[in-house]
């Protein structure tokens, strides 16, 4: 049987790590990319030139360029991961977020349909925990209802609605995976844990003073993203389709993560203070090391995410615990104190970034 995949979103961190999943599976895997006049195919430059990898131009807010893509691919599973991913972001450009969102999984849904597809072609929905939003039970499952709580989680709500109208009406392959905050060493470098880790990492090599972070107490359920692609492909291999949450089960704050990464190059940290007068100080050497700042603080922010893995455990046979948060920690400052150490000449320009971040220019 034909294994035809179509990614959008090819060039993020979980586009990545699914390319190589499914090229290990045999599958052509065809991705979507947008032009941009720098270069940002870092993650799949490794791929590019595989026979079996291909790339083509297109765009989420853009009907026609999906239309052609999916036209020419006649894919058996798309995988719909493009989004402007970013939280905080969705507050300062809510339109876009929206347009690529939500109606971008629409412009999927209705290429598929388009095409004469509907019957051979399986669809995977990026859906996500930031629907749970202002949480209404804890631990959340397939159940809890949504409360979104940023433009970007009501774009989502929007796409997962979508899909199960789609699913339903035409009886098309369509479904959720409602993922739980997923990290690597790919990350975004703006999310938190990537910010924290590099930060770890320079600071430890004295290329950064100090890190500003936003609210220190808010609670994640993080899981390697590696693991995390797996339960995507499998939701797609399923009798009939459905949603399913993913999530390792456990709970984390900020401060921890910020703690563990430190420690992990050797630093102690010891919190004290509170909400925007709170410090993040080297126990050995009473430095200031991490300050909060307001810049970070959303005008609504979730705070208490934390996912119960039970139905992708039980159905699709999926361990939420194969990397521990230890694990991840680590595994991520370590890669980044390779890259901060090899980064050399380039060293100040990356700098020159940092503070940016720093003094809440790039959130
Ligand atoms: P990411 O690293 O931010 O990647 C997003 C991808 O979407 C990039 O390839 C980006 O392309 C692409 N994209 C953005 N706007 C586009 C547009 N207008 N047209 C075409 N492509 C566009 O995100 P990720 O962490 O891999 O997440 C993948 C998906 O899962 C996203 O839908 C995200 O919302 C969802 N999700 C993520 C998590 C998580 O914790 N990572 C959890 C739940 C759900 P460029 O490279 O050109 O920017
Ligand atoms: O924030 C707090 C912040 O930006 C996590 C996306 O992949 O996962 C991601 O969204 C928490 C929030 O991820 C800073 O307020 C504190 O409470 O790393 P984040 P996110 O918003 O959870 C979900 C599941 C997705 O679907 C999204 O696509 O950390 N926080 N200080 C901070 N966050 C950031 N970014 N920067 C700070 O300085």
């Amino acid at each position: 049987m034909r294994k035809v995949a179509l990614i959008t979103g090819v060039t993020g961190q979980d586009g990545s790590y699914l390319s190589e999943f499914l090229l290990e599976k045999g599958y052509d895997v065809h991705g979507m990319i947008r032009r941009s006049s720098v270069d940002y195919r870092e993650r799949i430059a490794h791929l590019e030139g595989r026979p079996n990898f291909h790339l083509h131009y297109g765009d989420m807010g853009d009907s026609m360029s999906i239309l052609q893509v999916v036209s020419k691919v006649k894919p058996t599973e798309i995988y719909n991961l493009a989004a402007q991913s970013h939280v905080q972001v969705s507050f300062d450009s809510p339109e876009f977020t929206a347009d690529v969102d939500a109606t971008g999984v629409l412009r999927v849904l209705e290429a598929v349909r388009l095409c004469g597809l509907t019957q051979t072609c399986r669809i995977y929905q990026a859906s996500t925990s930031e629907l749970y939003g202002k949480v209404e039970q804890v631990p959340q499952n397939e159940q809890t209802p949504f409360h979104p709580y940023s433009p970007y989680a009501v774009a989502k709500l929007y796409g997962f609605w979508i899909v199960k109208e789609y699913r339903e009406a035409y009886g098309m392959y369509c479904c959720s995976g409602i993922l739980f905050n997923h990290e690597s060493e790919r990350r975004g470098e703006t999310f938190v844990t990537r910010k924290i880790t590099l930060a770890a990492a320079r600071i430890a090599q004295g290329k950064q003073d100090r890190l500003l972070l936003g609210n220190l107490s808010s609670l994640r359920d993080w899981g390697y993203a590696k693991d995390y692609v797996e339960c995507m492909w499998l939701i797609l291999q399923q009798d009939r389709p459905d949603d399913f949450v993913i999530a390792t089960g456990v709970q984390h704050s900020v401060r921890e993560f910020c703690y563990h990464a430190f420690r992990r190059v050797g630093i102690e940290l010891e919190f004290r203070g509170e909400g925007l007068d709170e410090q993040g100080i080297d126990k050995a050497t009473g430095r200031v090391l991490v300050e909060v700042s307001p810049d970070f603080y959303r005008p609504t922010d979730v705070v208490n995410l934390w996912g119960d893995p039970t139905k992708a455990r039980e159905i699709l046979g999926w361990n939420p615990s194969r990397t521990s948060f230890e694990d991840l920690v680590a595994l991520m400052v370590d890669h980044d104190m390779a890259k901060v150490a090899a980064e050399g000449a380039a060293a100040k320009v990356r700098t020159n970034l940092a503070e940016y971040l720093e003094k809440g220019i790039v959130k």
